[in-house]
């Protein structure tokens, strides 16, 4: 395997914040008027804050002024910072923690390519920031997931081609961006909304080199 460098999402592959993107949504939504449910939410892993908002005020078929949208988002932000202000150092999800140290100890790169602006707060929370050679997060990019440009830079801040590059994504939006972006892509989680990744893997606990190494070579 030629891979040397590891690009990680956050939400829903290092710690569980899409059940609290989704809450803070169906706050908005329902405030709104707008019916919103888990399928939607589906639709909106991986995708930015204003593409997410854009999303529910065209399922509502409302049109609202830049002011609105923007006090909209910042309501949205709130909710989720307050449902996420809990999360501490035991709340990464079971086994990312030794499989990055794993990477780590055998001389790989590791990125975090995230939509989310709020990506360092997390991992800061997580108390990671150090584990990663580069960070990836919403304020660094202008086009969201499926556009390839949060991995296009992670592997460019690793110095190495998106061949180089292994990226683990929980959100259908984030396995295209890979692809579209020519990287090998594993999916973490559901097998059929994921069913474009080059494998796929339920979640970290049994992960470790050996494993990540069988499944590229099976797919
Ligand atoms: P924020 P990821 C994404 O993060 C989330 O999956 C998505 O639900 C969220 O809307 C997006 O970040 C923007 O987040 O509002 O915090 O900037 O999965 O790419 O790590
Ligand atoms: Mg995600």
């Amino acid at each position: 395997m030629t891979v040397k460098g590891f690009i990680f999402d956050l939400d829903g592959v290092i710690v569980d914040t899409a059940s609290h993107h989704f809450a803070a949504w169906q706050i908005l939504a329902e405030d709104l008027g707008v019916p919103f449910d888990e399928k939607d939410n589906e639709l909106l892993k991986g995708v930015s804050r204003v593409d997410s908002l854009e999303f529910i005020l065209n399922k509502g078929g409302l049109v609202l002024d830049s002011q609105t949208k923007l006090r909209l988002m910042e309501k949205k932000n709130a909710h989720y910072l307050s449902l996420s202000a809990s999360i501490g150092v035991n709340d990464a999800l079971p086994g990312i923690v030794e499989f990055i140290r794993e990477l780590k100890s055998r001389g790989m790169q590791i990125a975090l390519g995230s939509s989310s602006k709020n990506a360092h707060q997390i991992l800061g929370q997580l108390e990671l920031t150090d584990a990663f050679d580069a960070i990836v997060d919403g304020n660094r990019i202008t086009l969201s997931k499926p556009d390839p440009e949060v991995f296009m830079l992670g592997a460019r801040l690793m110095g190495l081609t998106p061949s180089e590059c292994l990226v683990f994504e929980d959100a259908k939006a984030g396995v295209e961006a890979a692809i579209n972006g020519g990287f090998q892509v594993v999916g973490v989680g559901n097998e059929i909304e994921l069913s474009d990744a080059d494998a796929i893997i339920d979640d970290f606990e049994k992960m470790n080199w050996e494993r990540m190494q069988n499944l590229l070579s099976n797919s």
